[in-house]
């Protein structure tokens, strides 16, 4: 009997022990994130765990009750889509829904904008409209970089059907030029952004553009607007210029716990986005978002470069989008920007950043004409949630005023 009464106490001991060190080397997991730290990249090496630490820690370690252990949630951390690197990494952002996000951001709009409709409706209000209103017209939607061949069929269109109304009210000449600027963006062009393969393997969209255009800010942007509408992203660093280049869009990624896939400084990009084509089959991703490097469009080398990044992620599967990112401040040097890239790689659709500070909106008009490419997205200032669809109602509206 005694016998038996020692091997349980025995028994009990050894169970206690094992769930003493259990315990402890669990706890050990959570030290890292209570260690903050500002320079999160240098702190994560020593938050490994070291040898000898698992037999050290536990001894001094206070027995925990089972109430105080609470692993299950700690976990999943673990195996968490994102590669956490360090121990500061940000939690995992909600993003903006995509609903509703167009009013918000046509406020912006407006007010970067309205001085051009406003601006036309002063003038088509005048008693009489002769010559010179005529060509104040045609200098306001010039200096609004519409472009020379659509303010002159704008102008002309407006000429005739003010003729044929005889006298107007300002609200006939409100809706006249409302049509007539919504025909000049073409409202039945198609928007979407193509993220959907249709195949196997997932969404691919490249973004291209120009130095500083916002291509890595669009790219983030536009990886919230997939994960807030339920999609698993990947995101591609095919920029190796700079470590940094690849360090900012694995920032946004982290914020949505979309994976980045990136290389070495000076690496081959057109390896990266294969690769991270690459990682979004294999993840089952639904989208793979690969940003490139900013480029001159007058440096033969890199535009081949680009080519070839696409060639190569092509090897997977066609891409099902290419984004030249275009910034509205720069105006007219834009389209031969467009025409460039549109050669090298085929655009499929145009993001115009920066609208939140210009009233040059008119180049919409004058890019989509250039390129026969419709604008799909528009950035309208820094935030996060900053990047909206573009629909040419709500972009008139914004011009003329409501
Ligand atoms: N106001 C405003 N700023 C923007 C917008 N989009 C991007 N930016 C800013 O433009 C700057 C450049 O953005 P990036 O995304 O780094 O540009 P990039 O094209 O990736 O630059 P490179 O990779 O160096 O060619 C950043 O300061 C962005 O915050 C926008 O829609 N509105
Ligand atoms: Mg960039």
């Amino acid at each position: 009997m005694e016998i038996v009464i020692l091997a349980v106490v025995i028994a009990v001991v050894v169970i206690g022990a094992l769930g003493g060190l259990v315990i402890g080397s669990r706890k050990k997991k959570q030290l890292p994130p209570k260690a903050p730290s500002s320079t999160p990249t240098i702190t994560a090496p020593p938050a490994e765990p070291h040898v000898g630490d698992e037999a050290e820690t536990p001894r001094d370690e206070p027995r925990r009750t089972i109430e105080e252990v609470e692993l299950p949630l700690a976990e999943p951390t673990a195996s968490a889509p994102v590669v956490i690197e360090e121990p500061a990494a940000p939690e995992i952002e909600t993003p903006e829904p995509t609903a509703g996000r167009l009013v918000r951001l046509r406020s912006r709009l407006s007010r970067s904008q309205n001085a051009l409709g406003k601006g036309l409706l002063t003038l088509l209000s005048r008693e009489h409209l002769d010559e010179d209103t005529w060509e104040e017209i045609e200098d306001t939607l010039l200096t609004a970089d519409v472009g020379v061949a659509p303010t002159q069929e704008l102008v002309e269109r407006l000429r005739e059907r003010v003729r044929v109304l005889g006298t107007r009210t300002p609200d006939e000449l409100r809706t006249l030029l409302r049509e007539e600027l919504l025909t000049l963006v073409g409202p039945e062009l198609d928007r979407t952004v193509k993220t959907e393969s249709g195949l196997e393997t997932p969404g691919i969209v490249m973004v291209v553009g120009v130095n500083g255009t916002g291509k890595t800010t669009t790219t983030g942007k536009l990886a919230r607007v997939l994960v807030a509408d339920g999609r698993s992203v990947v995101l591609g660093a095919a920029d190796t210029f700079r470590a940094a280049a690849a360090d900012q869009l694995q920032t946004w990624g982290e914020r949505v716990g979309a994976r980045t896939v990136r290389g070495p400084e000076g690496g081959d990009p057109a390896s990266i986005a294969f690769d991270a084509v690459k990682e979004g089959i294999a993840e089952g991703a639904d989208v793979v978002l690969i940003d490139t490097a900013g480029r001159l469009h007058t440096k033969t080398g890199l535009m081949d470069e680009l080519g070839k990044v696409k060639r190569v992620v092509e090897k997977h599967a066609p891409l099902d989008e290419v984004l030249l990112v275009l910034d509205a401040t720069t105006g007219q040097n834009g389209l031969v920007q467009a025409r460039v890239f549109a050669e090298v790689v085929d655009i499929t659709g145009i993001v115009l950043t920066k609208l939140d500070g210009t009233a040059k909106g008119g180049i919409v008009v004058a890019v989509q004409r250039e390129l026969g490419v419709p604008v799909k997205l528009i950035g309208l200032g820094e935030g996060a949630d900053d990047l909206a669809p573009f629909e040419p109602g709500a972009f008139v509206d914004a011009l003329i005023g409501e």
